[in-house]
Order: structure tokens, then C-alpha cells, then sequence
């Protein structure tokens, strides 16, 4: 056997050049974790910020022992107290989507716990705490899985855990495992279960009757789990958009190159345009569409498609029939029609669950359109299959249409071909599409990420041996340090509605229309529109010249000196 040949045998298990070096990548820690040097602890003190939100007094009477305990307020790490506790037995899951970093949120938490505590690893996200598939992490682990990107360690799951079968289960594997504390490491909906798990275990799950504590940690891709400078990012965000803006760059160099085609790209990230926004910035496509502002301005369908239009001829008039229309993944759900057509259809499947078991889609419309307001019936009817289809199909354990699967730049694509023809037809107009999702969630974290995520480790590791429930870990001040933060789970909870009724959940942090991210992108835009100003990002670099770069619009939304974070 040739050496390459025994090489490559052995790189199969995560063992390329790169897993290897990475592996050996020094992590930046927030100094407020060395104490002479030794990575300690810390403790928490009230910040003097209390959360709330539009339902705060409705949550307060749902949820009576976290809000007494944390009185809904901020945390703030205060290295000079810190009386660590020992013998804890903390368990810790993936809920939700991949995003990159996970794995350095273990290997934070498990460095900070120390010898003195034990840390378990539970399989498969919620479905695994429901029924107790856990195993204890060691060193080795941590040393295979630290600053690789995925969720592979553990897997994860979008099981919401609302029944009492499913409390009941949760209780007994923390009886089971002798647990004190739980880490979920999740977005919006997940952290929601992390709220209601703390509420839930608060007291008497033990013999002695003492509870279990519950912290979350920030994850999801998406960005839309984010407040202000308190959490000014979920981790995921920054390595799946710099993946995304280097494959947008590549493409926005490959246009006036080959002079010939309009790529139509769907980008992952949900709801929210933070993803879409965020690549933007660091690439400069022609055309952006922003969810949040389409539904600000009340831009219908036919009022997208034509203004996608006109920059077609407008590039055309200026020799480029070719350019990029970047596409956020929720779209569809933004555009007024749609959303009004897609509340009735919810509130409708809802309502139609056993009637429409075991029909066929075509079926299914035929019952759904029938109960449907006559407009909204209308809409459905005028809408291709293949989005119909995806309109119909399930919605996710926590009551999300699944945005992924609706091919919005395809439907883009067949409109915006009519508008140019009937604006002009001696317009050339050959298109592309693609979507650009899967492949952002589990690439190697981005220095930013994997540090962010170890910090973040460090930090829910602290809260437990603070003996803190109820609460999400946070960095802020990323350019100058950064500041291990807690905010109160409670303090972020709202009511919406979701499988048809009116349901306490976490709200989903929005583009903002007023920030200055999405303000300098307004101001730019119409440039990009006219000219060739892309730019190509380059692929992410751990060592070198851009390592340090964190996302653009955190940066300008923040309001910071530099785009470099500094811990
Ligand atoms: P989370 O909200 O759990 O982080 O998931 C993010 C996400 O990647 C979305 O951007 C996307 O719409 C969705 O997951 C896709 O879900 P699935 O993995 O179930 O196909």
C-alpha cells in the first residue's frame, strides 16, 4: 500500500490535513475567565436591565417560579465572587438545525465544569432527553469534536415538548441520570422549550425535592434570535454567511464573465432576512429582496416581480443581461397576500387535521380551498403546483411553515420571464436558480464562531456552577473583550400563534428596517443595481488577513470602531 493510500484510510474518520490542524486552532477566551491564568469560573450579578416584551404580564402568570427567580432580569459575569459548586451532573443537547460552533459550546462547558463535574451528552436533541439516551463526554471527546463544524457529536431533533407524556419522560431521565442541570443549545423555538423545561423542573424533581436547572445557549443560522447589544448574534450566523457570500461571490464573478444568465438564489436563514441582508453587504448583488421591507411597503407579488423587471432591462440597456437576485428563504410568508392567504391556511389545516389524514395533496386542496375565504381560495387556485404543494405540507413540530422546501426563486423566475417579455421583448433573459441552505449549516466554524461558541460554553458552564435556571448565555462587547452575559429566558418569551392558536414562544428578532445595516445596504443598492460593484468575500480564513472579520451588520448595527472582534 502506497503512503497516500494509508493516508487516506486513516483521514476518513475526520482526519483530513485541515480537521487536524483545526483541531490544534488556539481559541480566544475572554480574559474575565483567567484567574492567574487558570481558567475559572465566573460568577453573575444583576445588570440592572429587566426584559420584557408586549406580553410580559400574561408570561409573568404562566411562568411563577422562573420570573421569581430571576425577577426578569440581566445577568452580567462578575469575576470577583465566583464560589463554584462541584458534583454537578449536567446534561447538554442539540436542538433544532445544525449551526457552526456546537461543538465548541461542549468543549467550553466541559472545560469550565472541570474534573469535579460531570457532563453528559445527550443523543438526538429532545427526542433523546424524553427518553434518556445519554452518555457520559470524556476528554478524548472533546479533543476529536473541538472547532469542527456540525452537530455529528450528538445529532439533534425538533421535537417540541409540550405533552405531559413528554415532561413526564424528561423527568425521569433527569431522575434516571441523577441530573442537576440541562444545557440546550438551540434558536427561538428551542430556547422556548429550555424556558418552559426551567419552569417545569424548577422544584421537586429530586428526592429531596429540589429541581433541576435549565440554561440555553444561542444557536441558529438564521440571526433571528438576537436583542439589541445584549445578544447581538446567535453563533452559526457568521460561518453559514461567510459560506454563502464566498459561493454568491463566485457566482457574481462568474456573470460578466460568461455575460449570459441571471442567477435567481434562495438563501437559507427562515423568516428573517438577516442571512440574506448579511451576504449582501459582503457581496453586492444587483438585486436584494428584503422580507421585512417588502412587508413594511405592503409590495405585492406582482410590484416584486416588477421591479426585478425593470433592473433586468435597465442591465440590459447597459450590455449586462446577466446579474444576481438574492432571495430570502421566508420570503413568501412577508408579501401581504401571502400572508394573509397563509394565516387562513393554517388556522384552517389546523382546524381540518383528522379530516385530511391519509388524503392526497390534490385532495387536500380540494377540501382546504373549499373553507378558505373566497380571495384566499382564489390565490391558492392562481399559484403554480409546485408551490401549492409546499404551502400544503406539514408544518414543524413548533407550528413553522417549512420555508426551505418552497421553491420561491423559481416561481420568481417564471413571473419576472413574463414581466420582461411584456415590458420587452427583445430582452434577453436567461436564468438560473438555486438555493443555497444545507450546505452553510455544518462547515468548520469561522475563528468568530468558534470562538463566540467556546465563550458561550464557558459562560453556561458558569451559570450552572452558579447555580442559575432559567436563563440564555450571551456575549456582548464582542469588539472589546467581551462580556459574559444572562438574560432571563421569561423576559423573551411573546405570544404567538402558531397550529392554529395562540401559543407563549420566543420572538424571532427580525430585520429592522430602521438599523443601519439594512440603511447602508438602501443607500448602495441602486448602484449595484446599475453597475458591476460585486465583491468576492474569498473563502473563510482561520489564519490570516480576514480571520477576525465578524459579521458586517453586527458590526454596523453595533455600532462598532472595527469589523474585527477582539476576545
Ligand atoms: P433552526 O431555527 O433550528 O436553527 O434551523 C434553521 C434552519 O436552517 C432554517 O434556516 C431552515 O428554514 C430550517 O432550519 C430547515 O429545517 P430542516 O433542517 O428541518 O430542513
Amino acid at each position: 500500500m502506497s503512503t497516500i493510500s494509508r493516508f487516506l484510510d486513516q483521514a476518513e474518520h475526520c482526519q483530513s490535513l485541515f480537521e487536524n490542524a483545526i483541531r490544534k486552532l488556539e481559541i480566544p477566551t475572554c480574559q474575565v475567565f483567567f484567574n492567574q491564568g487558570v481558567l475559572t469560573p465566573v460568577a453573575f450579578k444583576e445588570a440592572g436591565i429587566p426584559l420584557t416584551t408586549k406580553d410580559t404580564a400574561a408570561v409573568n402568570a404562566a411562568f411563577p417560579n422562573s420570573v421569581a427567580a430571576s425577577q426578569n432580569q440581566t445577568l452580567v459575569a462578575d469575576a470577583s465572587n465566583a464560589k463554584p459548586a462541584t458534583g454537578k451532573r449536567v446534561a447538554v443537547l442539540f436542538s433544532g438545525g445544525p449551526a457552526a460552533g456546537g461543538h465548541n459550546v461542549i468543549a467550553g462547558l466541559f472545560r469550565i465544569l472541570g474534573s469535579a463535574n460531570a457532563l453528559l451528552g445527550v443523543k438526538a436533541g429532545p427526542k433523546g432527553l424524553i427518553q434518556g439516551d445519554l452518555f457520559e463526554i470524556s476528554a478524548a471527546n472533546i479533543d476529536q469534536i473541538v472547532n469542527t463544524g456540525g452537530f455529528d457529536f450528538l445529532g439533534s431533533d425538533r421535537t417540541k415538548i409540550k405533552s405531559d407524556a413528554q415532561f413526564e419522560g424528561v423527568r425521569q431521565t433527569c431522575i434516571k441520570h441523577n441530573l442537576d442541570a440541562i444545557v440546550v443549545i438551540g434558536g427561538d423555538d428551542s430556547n422556548t422549550n429550555a424556558a418552559v423545561l426551567a419552569e417545569k423542573l424548577y422544584s421537586g424533581v429530586k428526592a429531596d425535592g429540589s429541581g433541576v436547572q435549565v440554561i440555553g445557549a444561542p444557536k441558529t443560522i438564521d440571526g433571528d434570535l438576537q436583542i439589541g447589544d445584549l445578544l447581538p448574534i446567535s453563533f452559526g450566523f457568521d460561518t453559514a454567511t461567510k459560506i454563502y457570500a464566498e459561493m454568491v461571490g463566485n457566482i457574481l464573478q462568474d456573470t460578466p464573465s460568461s455575460r449570459k444568465y441571471w442567477h435567481f438564489i434562495k438563501i437559507m436563514g427562515r423568516a428573517a432576512s438577516h442571512v440574506a441582508l448579511e451576504v449582501a453587504l459582503q457581496t453586492k448583488p444587483a438585486v436584494t429582496l428584503i422580507s421585512e421591507e417588502v412587508a413594511e411597503k405592503q409590495l405585492s407579488l406582482a410590484e416584486i416581480v416588477d421591479s426585478i423587471a425593470k433592473t433586468v432591462i435597465q442591465r440590459a440597456a447597459g450590455d449586462m443581461n446577466y446579474g444576481v437576485v438574492l432571495i430570502p428563504e421566508g420570503l413568501i410568508e412577508f408579501i401581504p397576500e401571502m400572508t394573509a392567504l397563509l394565516q387562513d391556511l393554517n388556522d384552517k389545516l389546523a382546524e381540518c387535521k383528522d379530516e385530511l389524514a391519509g388524503k392526497t395533496i390534490a385532495q387536500q386542496c380540494e377540501l382546504i380551498n373549499g373553507k378558505l375565504k373566497p380571495e384566499h381560495a382564489k390565490l391558492m387556485a392562481s399559484l403554480p403546483d409546485y408551490i401549492v404543494d409546499m404551502l400544503m405540507a406539514e408544518r414543524d413540530s413548533h407550528g413553522n411553515l417549512q420555508v426551505s422546501l418552497i421553491p420561491t426563486e423559481r416561481l420568481l423566475i417564471d413571473m419576472t420571464a413574463a414581466r420582461v417579455k411584456a415590458l420587452d421583448a427583445s430582452v434577453k433573459f436567461h436564468t438560473l436558480n438555486h438555493f443555497f441552505g444545507y450546505e452553510g449549516r455544518c462547515g468548520a466554524p469561522t475563528l468568530f464562531d468558534a470562538a463566540y461558541t467556546y465563550n458561550l460554553g464557558l459562560t453556561v458552564g458558569s451559570l450552572i456552577l452558579a447555580g442559575k435556571t432559567g436563563f440564555i448565555a450571551s456575549i456582548k462587547d464582542l469588539d472589546q473583550g467581551g462580556t459574559p452575559l444572562a438574560l432571563p429566558l421569561t423576559g423573551l418569551l411573546n405570544i404567538e400563534r402558531r397550529h392554529g392558536h395562540d401559543e407563549m414562544v420566543i420572538e424571532k428578532a427580525l430585520v429592522k428596517t430602521s438599523s443601519p445595516a439594512f440603511q447602508y445596504f438602501a443607500q448602495r443598492r441602486a448602484a449595484w443595481a446599475a453597475g458591476d460593484c460585486f465583491c468576492s468575500p474569498g473563502p473563510r480564513q482561520l489564519w490570516g488577513p480576514a480571520s477576525r472579520q465578524m459579521p458586517l451588520s453586527v458590526a454596523l448595527n453595533r455600532d462598532y470602531a472595527s469589523m474585527e472582534f477582539e476576545f
